[in-house]
């Protein structure tokens, strides 16, 4: 899969040793190895992902629907105007970004909306329909990785005259990064591809109470715990091995880091075991041992300050869900 280039290249392990965990993690005292959480992404990830913005407990994507929902008009009005143009990173769920586009019909507005994704199936699948039930909406696929996107949208999305860009983040995507990784995507998004006056609007999940993230990362039917697992299987795809990462020999553990703000995903060996990656390559995993696949960063209004500081950007507004749980906020250039 073109999500994972790097290992499928050989270049590289999908195993990275981290010496520098240890000291902040707490929970575990040994560094800790990682596979990156793109393994996450195959056809059936992207499925079970899917699934997983539909279970009660996963509160992030109903409390940002529900931004949309009831404050839709007002935010739309605030960053988008006619002739305006839309760039989403990432198609991600539509039936979010669709109260965003009834908003703009409502106002009256002809926009383009550009929507950015690593699959051309998702992206003709979630464009296809929208095109026929909104008509003063135009609406191109972008094909490729966030980094391609920028450079691609500073040099061949025309300038909208007399309005401005507005690029959309949702789902709290930014905090499958590090926070240091998020501030450095931001500062480039920033630098190069927005101009004076164009805006970014990004969905990030708070800080909340750590029993109501460990809920939302570990359902009571399992949903998250599969879509950790599947990851297994596309490692294998990945580097051309079978019965290598079996299934039974390890389990899903969640850990909610309060003092670093992050939810945790794990796979832990059941057993001592012994994987050969490649002819030249073998790994021993200790029983109990740990490996890192994803974190979710969770951001307190202090840590988003950072954020936007760190950037360059003003921090004009952020619209709040309900419960206080989510929010939508709007950077400005
Ligand atoms: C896509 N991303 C923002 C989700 C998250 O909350 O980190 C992925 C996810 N992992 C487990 N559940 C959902």
């Amino acid at each position: 899969s073109a999500r994972f280039d790097v290992a499928q290249n050989g270049k590289t392990s999908p195993f990275q040793k981290s010496g520098g965990l240890a000291a902040s993690y707490g929970a575990v005292d040994e560094p800790i190895r990682s596979i990156p959480t793109l393994v996450l992404y195959d056809d059936a990830g992207l499925d079970i992902y899917d699934a997983i913005t539909y279970v009660e407990e996963y509160y992030l994507t109903n409390a940002e629907m529900q931004i949309f929902m009831d404050l839709g008009d007002e935010i739309m009005d605030s960053c988008v105007g006619d002739g305006g143009v839309l760039i989403e990173l990432g198609v991600g769920s539509m039936r979010k970004t669709k109260y965003l586009l009834d908003a703009i019909v409502r106002q009256g507005k002809s926009v383009t909306y550009y929507a950015l994704d690593l699959s051309a199936q998702s992206l003709s699948m979630a464009l296809s329909p929208l095109a026929s039930h909104y008509p003063t909406i135009q609406f191109v696929g972008l094909l490729g990785t966030y980094d391609d996107s920028l450079s691609y949208i500073q040099t061949h999305i025309p300038r909208p005259v007399n309005s401005t860009r507005t690029l959309l983040w949702l789902g709290s995507s930014i905090g499958n990064y590090t926070r240091a990784e998020a501030a450095e995507f931001l500062k480039r998004v920033q630098t190069i591809a927005m101009d004076t006056g164009d805006t970014f609007l990004c969905g990030i999940d708070r800080r909340n109470d750590a029993l109501i993230v460990k809920a939302a990362y570990d359902d009571p039917k399992g949903v998250t715990r599969d879509f950790i697992l599947n990851g297994l299987d596309h490692v294998e795809r990945i580097l051309g091995v079978k019965d290598t990462f079996k299934r039974d020999l390890f389990e899903y553990v969640s850990i909610y880091n309060d003092e670093l703000g992050r939810h945790e995903a794990y796979y832990r060996s059941l057993v001592q075991q012994t994987l050969v990656l490649s002819a030249t390559e073998t790994v021993v995993l200790e029983k109990g041992e740990l490996i890192n696949v994803e974190y979710s960063v969770k951001y307190s209004a202090q840590d988003v300050q950072r954020l936007v500081d760190g950037a360059g950007f003003y921090w004009p507004n952020r619209w709040a869900d309900a419960s206080g749980r989510y929010d939508v906020h709007l950077f400005q250039k």
